[in-house]
Protein backbone atom coordinates (compact mmCIF):
# COMPACT_ATOMS: atom_id res chain seq x y z
CA UNK A 1 0.00 0.00 0.00
CA UNK A 2 1.55 3.43 -0.52
CA UNK A 3 1.19 6.03 2.23
CA UNK A 4 1.00 9.85 1.71
CA UNK A 5 4.61 11.44 2.43
CA UNK A 6 4.82 12.68 5.74
CA UNK A 7 6.36 16.39 4.46
CA UNK A 8 7.03 18.64 7.09
CA UNK A 9 4.53 18.01 10.07
CA UNK A 10 2.08 20.28 10.87
CA UNK A 11 0.56 19.86 14.44
CA UNK A 12 -3.31 21.06 14.39
CA UNK A 13 -4.00 19.35 17.86
CA UNK A 14 -2.64 18.40 21.11
CA UNK A 15 -3.91 15.96 23.94
CA UNK A 16 -2.91 16.85 27.63
CA UNK A 17 -3.69 15.63 30.92
CA UNK A 18 -4.45 17.60 33.83
CA UNK A 19 -1.83 16.22 36.80
CA UNK A 20 -3.51 14.87 39.63
CA UNK A 21 -2.81 15.81 43.19
CA UNK A 22 -1.61 11.99 43.30
CA UNK A 23 1.43 13.51 41.32
CA UNK A 24 3.38 13.83 44.30
CA UNK A 25 3.68 10.05 44.35
CA UNK A 26 4.99 9.63 40.70
CA UNK A 27 8.39 8.01 39.71
CA UNK A 28 11.58 9.87 39.85
CA UNK A 29 15.28 9.28 40.06
CA UNK A 30 15.52 12.67 41.28
CA UNK A 31 16.24 14.45 44.65
CA UNK A 32 14.71 17.26 43.87
CA UNK A 33 11.94 16.48 46.50
CA UNK A 34 8.03 16.24 45.34
CA UNK A 35 6.35 18.72 43.22
CA UNK A 36 4.35 21.70 45.10
CA UNK A 37 0.24 20.72 43.26
CA UNK A 38 -0.38 24.34 43.05
CA UNK A 39 2.68 25.04 41.11
CA UNK A 40 2.44 22.29 38.97
CA UNK A 41 -1.22 23.16 37.91
CA UNK A 42 -0.10 26.63 36.94
CA UNK A 43 2.74 25.59 35.16
CA UNK A 44 0.41 23.08 33.32
CA UNK A 45 -1.73 26.09 32.42
CA UNK A 46 1.16 28.12 30.67
CA UNK A 47 1.77 25.10 29.11
CA UNK A 48 -1.22 24.87 27.54
CA UNK A 49 -1.41 28.30 26.49
CA UNK A 50 1.94 27.84 25.17
CA UNK A 51 0.72 25.33 23.05
CA UNK A 52 -2.42 27.29 21.91
CA UNK A 53 0.21 30.08 20.82
CA UNK A 54 1.67 27.63 18.19
CA UNK A 55 -2.16 27.37 17.01
CA UNK A 56 -3.11 24.00 18.58
CA UNK A 57 -6.35 22.98 19.49
CA UNK A 58 -5.58 21.31 22.77
CA UNK A 59 -8.22 18.79 24.36
CA UNK A 60 -7.75 18.65 28.24
CA UNK A 61 -8.10 15.41 29.71
CA UNK A 62 -9.77 14.78 33.12
CA UNK A 63 -7.12 14.05 36.25
CA UNK A 64 -6.33 10.54 37.05
CA UNK A 65 -5.96 9.85 40.76
CA UNK A 66 -5.39 5.92 39.85
CA UNK A 67 -1.96 6.72 38.37
CA UNK A 68 0.27 9.71 39.21
CA UNK A 69 2.57 10.11 36.35
CA UNK A 70 -0.64 10.19 34.14
CA UNK A 71 0.30 14.16 33.16
CA UNK A 72 3.27 12.64 31.17
CA UNK A 73 0.95 11.83 27.85
CA UNK A 74 3.60 11.47 25.65
CA UNK A 75 4.69 8.11 26.96
CA UNK A 76 1.18 6.32 26.11
CA UNK A 77 1.21 6.38 22.38
CA UNK A 78 2.95 7.00 19.62
CA UNK A 79 1.23 9.04 16.75
CA UNK A 80 2.16 9.08 13.05
CA UNK A 81 0.44 10.71 10.47
CA UNK A 82 -0.86 6.85 9.57
CA UNK A 83 -1.98 5.43 12.74
CA UNK A 84 -1.59 5.52 16.86
CA UNK A 85 0.75 3.09 18.35
CA UNK A 86 -0.75 2.50 21.95
CA UNK A 87 2.54 1.94 23.96
CA UNK A 88 2.83 -0.52 26.72
CA UNK A 89 4.31 1.46 29.54
CA UNK A 90 7.75 -0.07 31.14
CA UNK A 91 6.92 0.89 34.90
CA UNK A 92 4.25 -1.05 36.40
CA UNK A 93 2.72 1.52 38.10
CA UNK A 94 1.97 3.28 34.09
CA UNK A 95 0.07 0.44 32.34
CA UNK A 96 -2.98 1.24 32.87
CA UNK A 97 -2.42 4.73 31.61
CA UNK A 98 -3.04 3.68 28.28
CA UNK A 99 -7.08 2.10 28.41
CA UNK A 100 -8.37 6.08 28.73
CA UNK A 101 -5.98 6.87 26.32
CA UNK A 102 -6.67 4.73 23.75
CA UNK A 103 -10.24 5.50 24.35
CA UNK A 104 -9.34 9.29 23.28
CA UNK A 105 -7.40 8.16 20.67
CA UNK A 106 -10.29 6.26 19.03
CA UNK A 107 -11.80 10.12 17.93
CA UNK A 108 -9.20 10.73 16.01
CA UNK A 109 -7.64 7.83 14.80
CA UNK A 110 -8.85 5.06 12.17
CA UNK A 111 -5.81 2.92 12.49
CA UNK A 112 -4.51 2.09 16.03
CA UNK A 113 -2.20 -0.32 17.18
CA UNK A 114 -0.42 -1.82 19.91
CA UNK A 115 2.62 -3.17 21.39
CA UNK A 116 1.85 -6.24 23.42
CA UNK A 117 3.55 -7.87 26.58
CA UNK A 118 6.24 -9.45 26.74
CA UNK A 119 7.34 -5.90 24.77
CA UNK A 120 7.43 -2.72 26.62
CA UNK A 121 7.77 0.80 25.39
CA UNK A 122 7.38 4.38 26.70
CA UNK A 123 6.57 6.47 23.63
CA UNK A 124 9.42 9.17 24.95
CA UNK A 125 11.91 6.51 23.77
CA UNK A 126 10.96 7.49 19.89
CA UNK A 127 12.11 10.39 17.73
CA UNK A 128 10.61 11.38 15.10
CA UNK A 129 12.90 12.29 12.16
CA UNK A 130 10.56 12.97 8.67
CA UNK A 131 9.77 9.01 7.94
CA UNK A 132 12.17 7.78 10.16
CA UNK A 133 12.07 6.42 13.30
CA UNK A 134 14.96 6.09 15.98
CA UNK A 135 14.14 4.11 18.72
CA UNK A 136 15.66 3.98 22.24
CA UNK A 137 16.04 0.98 24.07
CA UNK A 138 15.81 2.18 27.60
CA UNK A 139 14.91 0.93 30.91
CA UNK A 140 11.43 1.46 30.47
CA UNK A 141 11.29 -0.20 26.44
CA UNK A 142 13.01 -3.39 25.50
CA UNK A 143 13.96 -5.48 22.65
CA UNK A 144 10.31 -7.26 22.09
CA UNK A 145 8.54 -3.67 22.24
CA UNK A 146 11.03 -2.26 19.98
CA UNK A 147 10.77 -5.06 17.68
CA UNK A 148 7.20 -4.64 17.61
CA UNK A 149 7.07 -1.11 17.03
CA UNK A 150 9.51 -1.54 14.23
CA UNK A 151 7.32 -4.09 12.64
CA UNK A 152 4.08 -2.08 12.93
CA UNK A 153 6.21 1.52 11.43
CA UNK A 154 7.48 -0.90 8.54
CA UNK A 155 4.46 -1.64 7.47
CA UNK A 156 3.37 1.78 6.72
CA UNK A 157 6.53 2.17 5.08
CA UNK A 158 8.31 4.16 7.48
CA UNK A 159 12.55 3.01 8.17
CA UNK A 160 13.44 2.63 11.57
CA UNK A 161 16.82 2.28 13.95
CA UNK A 162 16.95 1.70 17.48
CA UNK A 163 19.88 2.30 19.60
CA UNK A 164 20.89 1.96 23.27
CA UNK A 165 20.45 4.47 25.98
CA UNK A 166 23.13 4.47 28.86
CA UNK A 167 21.82 7.00 30.81
CA UNK A 168 18.92 9.01 30.00
CA UNK A 169 15.76 7.84 31.03
CA UNK A 170 14.00 8.31 27.96
CA UNK A 171 15.58 8.82 24.41
CA UNK A 172 13.71 11.96 24.05
CA UNK A 173 15.20 13.39 27.40
CA UNK A 174 18.01 14.36 26.11
CA UNK A 175 17.39 14.64 22.03
CA UNK A 176 14.92 16.41 19.83
CA UNK A 177 14.84 17.21 16.04
CA UNK A 178 14.21 20.83 14.95
CA UNK A 179 13.78 20.17 11.15
CA UNK A 180 16.19 21.35 8.68
CA UNK A 181 18.95 18.68 9.99
CA UNK A 182 19.10 20.12 12.99
CA UNK A 183 19.23 18.05 16.23
CA UNK A 184 19.34 19.21 19.98
CA UNK A 185 21.10 17.02 22.02
CA UNK A 186 23.17 16.41 25.06
CA UNK A 187 25.11 14.05 27.35
CA UNK A 188 25.86 10.69 25.80
CA UNK A 189 23.59 11.59 22.52
CA UNK A 190 25.79 13.94 20.99
CA UNK A 191 28.90 11.63 19.70
CA UNK A 192 25.98 8.59 19.05
CA UNK A 193 26.73 7.63 15.77
CA UNK A 194 23.49 7.40 14.12
CA UNK A 195 22.98 11.19 14.82
CA UNK A 196 26.33 12.72 13.01
CA UNK A 197 24.62 13.47 9.85
CA UNK A 198 23.00 16.15 11.77
CA UNK A 199 23.99 19.44 12.94
CA UNK A 200 23.95 18.58 16.15
CA UNK A 201 22.98 21.98 18.98
CA UNK A 202 24.97 20.68 21.62
CA UNK A 203 23.66 21.21 25.35
CA UNK A 204 25.83 21.04 27.79
CA UNK A 205 25.27 19.44 31.16
CA UNK A 206 24.66 22.49 33.24
CA UNK A 207 21.80 22.97 30.75
CA UNK A 208 21.03 19.31 29.81
CA UNK A 209 17.68 19.85 31.21
CA UNK A 210 16.72 21.83 27.88
CA UNK A 211 17.49 19.22 25.47
CA UNK A 212 14.18 17.95 26.07
CA UNK A 213 12.88 21.25 23.62
CA UNK A 214 9.71 20.69 21.06
CA UNK A 215 9.44 21.99 17.52
CA UNK A 216 5.61 22.86 17.23
CA UNK A 217 4.87 24.24 13.84
CA UNK A 218 7.14 27.58 13.93
CA UNK A 219 8.00 27.48 17.70
CA UNK A 220 10.38 25.93 19.65
CA UNK A 221 9.11 25.08 23.26
CA UNK A 222 12.29 25.33 25.52
CA UNK A 223 12.16 25.02 29.45
CA UNK A 224 12.70 28.17 31.40
CA UNK A 225 15.76 29.14 32.67
CA UNK A 226 18.36 28.23 29.84
CA UNK A 227 19.74 30.83 28.89
CA UNK A 228 22.65 29.21 26.65
CA UNK A 229 19.79 26.79 24.82
CA UNK A 230 17.93 29.53 23.99
CA UNK A 231 20.57 31.89 22.77
CA UNK A 232 21.91 28.49 20.72
CA UNK A 233 18.03 27.44 19.25
CA UNK A 234 17.00 31.45 18.66
CA UNK A 235 20.72 31.64 16.35
CA UNK A 236 20.21 28.51 14.70
CA UNK A 237 17.02 31.00 13.49
CA UNK A 238 14.06 29.87 15.36
CA UNK A 239 11.51 31.34 17.18
CA UNK A 240 11.45 30.10 21.17
CA UNK A 241 8.97 29.70 23.52
CA UNK A 242 10.16 29.54 27.42
CA UNK A 243 8.06 27.79 29.79
CA UNK A 244 8.18 26.83 33.13
CA UNK A 245 8.07 22.94 33.55
CA UNK A 246 10.66 23.05 36.84
CA UNK A 247 7.88 21.09 39.45
CA UNK A 248 7.31 18.19 36.61
CA UNK A 249 11.15 18.41 36.39
CA UNK A 250 10.93 16.72 40.22
CA UNK A 251 9.66 13.44 38.29
CA UNK A 252 12.01 13.54 35.35
CA UNK A 253 9.22 15.14 32.96
CA UNK A 254 9.78 17.72 30.73
CA UNK A 255 7.82 19.34 27.90
CA UNK A 256 7.60 17.07 25.48
CA UNK A 257 6.39 14.53 27.81
CA UNK A 258 3.04 16.81 29.16
CA UNK A 259 1.55 16.59 25.53
CA UNK A 260 0.49 13.83 22.52
CA UNK A 261 0.44 16.31 19.04
CA UNK A 262 -0.64 15.45 16.06
C1 LIG B 1 8.20 8.51 34.75
O1 LIG B 1 9.20 8.17 35.38
O2 LIG B 1 7.64 7.74 33.97
C2 LIG B 1 7.65 9.90 34.94
N1 LIG B 1 7.89 10.31 36.27
C3 LIG B 1 8.30 10.87 33.97
C4 LIG B 1 8.03 10.55 32.54
C5 LIG B 1 8.70 11.49 31.63
N2 LIG B 1 8.45 11.15 30.29
C6 LIG B 1 9.32 11.31 29.30
O3 LIG B 1 10.46 11.69 29.52
N3 LIG B 1 8.92 10.98 28.08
Amino acid sequence: MAWPDPGKMIFTKAIVRTPCRNIINGLTTTNLGPPDYEKVINQHQQYIKALEKCDLEVLVLDADEDYPDSTFVEDTALLTPYCAVIANPGAFSRKGEIIKIERVLRDYFTNIERINEPGSLDAGDILKVENHYYIGLSERTNKEGTDQLVNILMSYGSTCSTLSLEKALHLKSGVAFLGNDNLVATGEFVSKSEFQDFVILRIDADEECAANCVLVNDNVLIPMGFPNTKKSIESAGYQVIEVDVSEFRKLDGGLSCLSLRF
